[in-house]
């Protein structure tokens, strides 16, 4: 049995649409990361870096119970153990495998950013027109690379990977981080290809799933989430109140 550690956010919905499309048996275990479930001393020994995803795997390398941590990580992790989502071909697994880094390195980061300046902080009256230029203008340019590289292929690395998985959920949210993807044809039919796989379109049957996407954080929840007090705030987190 795998329990995922989730909560709705793009990372953790690249480890759910891994695990649908696999057919794996799992269990959710909901990690409010707006509450600060991820920095408890018991989510600590199952991710270090307090974040969602990770997953706890009882039957892990040699039988044994195994944790791992990074919605990369989990991708390969997955991949190795069932020898799907991941192509056989060396010189397509390393394509694949280059398709996953780029994502967990520069397009998840660099959304997130995004979409903190461009969607969440004005929420709460920041607005910091330089960050949001810079972080928005470099996640379009990514969005360039993505288009470019679908336009001559239906998948990333030619066959459906973990690639596409690790992709998508954070595409499906691009509103959010300020890009519209309509600019990006080779980017939208990619979408709709995998639109139509019931497993990325997965949506789990809690009515948390739904108050988690709509992102609409008060303040103590903003200043869990984000460790920075808004202006005008008394700094409340540890890491503030330590600067
Ligand atoms: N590099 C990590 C990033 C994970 C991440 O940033 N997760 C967010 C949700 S999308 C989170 O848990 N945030 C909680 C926090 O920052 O306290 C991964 O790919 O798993």
């Amino acid at each position: 049995m795998i329990d995922l550690y989730y909560y709705t956010s793009p990372n953790a919905r690249k480890a759910l649409i891994a695990l649908e499309e696999l057919g794996l048996e799992y269990r959710v275990v909901w990690t409010d990361i707006s509450a600060g479930d991820q920095f408890t001393d018991a989510y600590r020994d199952v991710n270090p870096n307090s974040k969602v995803p990770a997953i706890v795997d009882s039957d892990g390398p040699g039988g044994g119970p195994v944790r791992v941590f990074e919605s990369g990580a989990v991708l390969l992790y997955l991949a190795e153990k069932t020898g799907r989502l991941m192509p056989a071909d060396p010189r397509l697994r390393w394509e694949a495998t280059s398709w996953v880094v780029w994502q967990v390195a520069n397009h998840g980061p660099m959304a997130g950013q995004a979409a903190h300046f461009h969607s969440h902080a004005p929420k709460h009256g920041i607005v910091d027109e330089y960050a949001t230029r810079r972080y928005v203008g470099e996640v379009e340019r990514l969005y360039e690379v993505l288009d470019e590289r679908l336009r001559e292929r239906e998948y990333l690395a030619d066959e459906l990977s973990m690639a596409d998985v690790a992709t998508y959920p954070w595409v499906r949210v691009a509103a959010g981080h300020g890009v519209d993807i309509a600019r990006f044809p080779a980017v939208v039919a990619w979408v709709e290809r995998l639109s139509a796989r019931p497993a990325f379109r997965k949506r789990l049957d809690d009515p948390r799933e739904d108050k988690a996407r709509r992102n609409e954080y008060t303040r103590e929840q903003f200043t869990t989430l984000f460790r920075a007090t808004p202006p005008g705030d008394t700094p409340t987190t540890p890491q503030e109140a330590a600067r």
